[in-house]
């Protein structure tokens, strides 16, 4: 019997400390592996993908070459192959926290399997992903950048991944683990009195968003409007029945207690 997919997208606000460059959540990442090692080990998870964002190992140096705006000058290409660089060792330093909990993750790279065509998905092939799941490794990979066929290179950003690989991978679930407990009515970081919103209808992402353009409202860290307008492109796997949520990982036990049923802070998005 074919077993059941989970896709879980660790966030880059989760893994690494966004304030400060190149600063991994050492202790998140380790409570993260393990947590997620005792779903396998309790059946909790059946099958896993594990997609994470680079966080303040990748956005910086993005940033500071402009490397988000696509090809423009040969002078790019260094400072490109120096952001790799960097981002490859922290997806090493990922993949030491799973094997150091006994996990086979196999580290792939979205860049050898996507060419984006301005800045969306125009050719996927994730037929190597599948098979190393088939035999049971866990694939990792995270955002990347991409080959281009128009902007020479883009960004490709580890959620609208998570969504893909749901799609092509048809998964029973898409979890977003995130370091805030989901999407709220105002910044809580800002707003002690903002509150979580524990459901979001798919067919209302549209309109949630709008709220954030214009009154700069429910939107954390300004990557959260990213990743909700990621998941409104799953509109159509969350009508056919994908169990889609956005939780923390910040403390451990809130994906194991989610993934028992039982009652946690959580955004959920759902098709009514
Ligand atoms: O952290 C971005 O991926 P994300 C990829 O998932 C790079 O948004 C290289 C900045």
């Amino acid at each position: 019997m074919k077993k059941e997919l989970t896709v879980i997208k660790l966030g880059g606000s989760l893994l690494t400390d966004k304030s400060k460059p190149y600063t991994p959540r050492k202790s998140v990442i380790e409570s993260t592996a393990r947590e997620i090692k005792v779903c396998l080990d309790d059946g909790l998870i059946e099958s896993l993908v594990i997609v994470h964002g680079v966080g303040s190992f990748g956005h910086p140096p993005v940033l500071e070459h402009k490397l988000h705006m696509g090809f423009k000058d040969p002078k790019q290409l260094l400072p490109l192959s120096k952001t790799q660089h960097i981002v490859n060792e922290f997806r090493l330093m990922l993949t030491e926290a799973f094997h150091k909990v006994g996990l086979p993750v196999n580290l792939l790279h979205p860049s050898s399997m996507i060419v984006a065509e301005k800045m969306k998905f125009a050719k996927v092939s994730f037929e190597p992903l599948k098979g190393w799941l088939s035999i049971g490794t866990i694939p990792l990979l995270g955002g990347d950048v991409l080959y281009d066929s128009v902007m020479g290179f883009s960004i490709g950003s580890g959620d609208i991944l998570a969504v893909e690989l749901a799609n092509q991978l048809e998964a029973k679930r898409l979890i977003f683990a995130m370091d805030v407990a989901g999407i709220y009515d105002d910044n809580p970081q800002t707003n002690p009195d903002a509150s979580l919103i524990c459901d979001i209808d798919i067919h209302d992402i549209a309109r949630v968003l709008e709220g954030m353009q214009q009154l700069g409202r429910l939107d954390a860290s300004g990557a959260m409007k990213g990743k909700l307008a990621s998941v409104s492109t799953a509109m159509g796997l969350i009508e056919e029945g994908l169990e889609t949520t956005l939780l923390s990982m910040m403390d451990y036990g809130n994906l194991i207690a989610l993934l028992k049923g039982q009652e946690i802070d959580c955004t959920r998005i759902i098709s009514r």
